[in-house]
């Protein structure tokens, strides 16, 4: 929890908390000229407050966390410790992908904030740039460069050493991890409080889920991937309003849900919000028609970014693993070449059958936390404005109602999906 000391910004004790800082004034502006600097407060998500403040030298954004979730309230308390775990995530990705998240400048505890680069204008969130249609198919797909390099450095499999098992322990994140646990997890399946769905139109269908022992069983199964898997350090919230992108870039921000786990929820996660949109383009479409040939490119960016991520990342994740795996040779006594006795040949079959398998894992991972996220998303307390802007009540239900059996599907059989493409083709024809 933050020391004592803490108080809540506001547009007016922001700036003086630059202006007493020089470390930050040289991103904005000498402190003499505080009076010109502009301030607003950004925070569009659901759980934090942004500041941009800006002044001859350029911007910062300051990000806050409050003792509790700012769309819910006091009622929800939750750690502040949260800024604490995005800044030591921020640094960690800059070390690998620093062209991928924007620099982190300071971290202050009894603030509970952090002090980051400001991504600036024309750069958009990913969701927002999708939801009124103006990520046109001239942006390339964010996440092929970006997942690829920021998933796989830790170079999972056999790498058992010491200093995996303290930074594992070093990213423990318990509150935010019953966070999710508790909103992926549990209440989309339960009669819960939290939730909310477009009711009367699906009132059927959430009853139907929540009697459907197949995914219960299922999404048990997956919580307890994501509570004991460590494969990597995972952004922990990878949706597309974790995403910001221009023509020129990607950035990743707000990992403050980071912590070791099943790489799969990360790449699944991506690809469920990529799907949401994917079906909530012919809600939009039907009802605005004037734009309906903007959504019929959007599908198709949004079908070809679906796949683009996978292959993307498979080969990015393979090369990285596939470099790392000499020097693992030499240190680490669980590696394929070290358990092929010194035998190179046998090592490099040993290796290729275990990422096989590896892939094969990662991959149903992948699928099944699509389905689970797509769920959580339509039923639990956490919706999209994908769905959410699609006015006509029975409209959006219909939608949804596709989504959400989509995402059962993927959910409790994933191996229906071989591989990308048919998740696309099928996810197409099922939109
Ligand atoms: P939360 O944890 O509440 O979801 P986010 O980290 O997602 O907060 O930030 C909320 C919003 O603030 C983002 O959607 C984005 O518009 C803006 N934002 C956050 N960080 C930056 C940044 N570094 N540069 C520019 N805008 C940012
Ligand atoms: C109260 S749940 C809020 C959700 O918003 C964040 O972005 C995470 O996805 C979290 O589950
Ligand atoms: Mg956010
Ligand atoms: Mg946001
Ligand atoms: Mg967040």
């Amino acid at each position: 929890a933050a020391a004592s000391g803490f108080y809540a910004l506001d547009l007016e004790t922001v700036k003086d908390y630059v202006a007493a800082r020089p470390n930050l004034c040289k991103h904005v502006g000498p402190e003499s000229s505080k009076a010109t600097w502009g301030v607003r407060e950004v925070g569009d998500g659901n759980i934090n407050f942004v500041f941009i403040v800006e002044g001859p030298s350029g911007g910062v954004a300051i990000k806050q966390s409050l003792p509790y979730i700012r769309c819910v309230g006091e009622s929800w308390p939750l750690t502040q410790d949260r800024m604490r775990l995005e800044g030591a995530a921020l640094a960690d990705e800059a070390l690998h992908t620093p062209q991928h998240v924007p620099a982190l400048y300071s971290y202050d505890a009894t603030m509970a904030l952090i002090v980051m680069q400001y991504i600036v204008p024309p750069a958009i969130i990913l969701r927002k740039g999708l939801c009124p249609c103006v990520v046109v198919p001239g942006c390339g797909c964010p996440s092929v460069s970006m997942l690829g390099h920021v998933c796989p450095f830790i170079v999972v499999a056999g790498c058992v050493r010491p200093w995996r098992r303290r930074r594992v322990v070093e990213f423990t994140n318990p509150e935010m991890c019953e966070l999710t646990e508790a909103v992926i997890f549990t209440e989309p399946y339960i009669p819960h409080p939290n939730n909310k769905h477009t009711s009367p139109q699906l009132d059927a269908d959430v009853a139907t889920l929540q009697a459907d022992v197949e995914a219960k069983a299922a999404i048990c199964d997956l919580k307890r991937k994501f509570h004991s898997k460590t494969d990597a350090l995972l952004h922990g919230d990878l949706h597309t309003g974790s995403i910001m992108i221009d023509h020129t870039g990607v950035w990743m921000i707000d990992p403050e849900f980071a912590m070791y786990g099943p790489m799969g929820f990360d790449v699944g996660k991506f690809h469920a919000n990529l799907m949401l949109m994917l079906f909530a383009t012919h809600g939009h479409e039907r009802t605005k028609l004037a734009q309906k040939q903007q959504y019929v490119e959007q599908r198709e960016w949004l079908s070809k970014c679906l796949v683009d991520t996978w292959t993307g990342f498979e080969q990015k994740f393979l090369d990285l693993w596939n470099k790392h795996a000499a020097k693992e040779a030499q240190e680490n006594t669980a590696s394929p070449q070290v358990l092929a006795g010194g035998s190179a040949a046998q090592g490099m079959d040993v290796l290729r059958l275990y990422q096989a398998t590896f892939m094969e894992d990662l991959w149903a991972d992948t699928v099944r936390f699509a389905g689970a996220v797509m769920i959580r998303r339509l039923v639990g307390i956490a919706h999209v404005a994908d769905m959410n802007t699609i006015e006509d009540a029975d409209v959006r239900a219909g939608c949804e109602r596709r989504a959400l059996r989509f995402g059962r599907e993927l959910l409790v059989h994933p191996s229906k999906f071989r591989d990308i493409t048919s998740i696309r083709d099928m996810a197409v024809a099922a939109a």
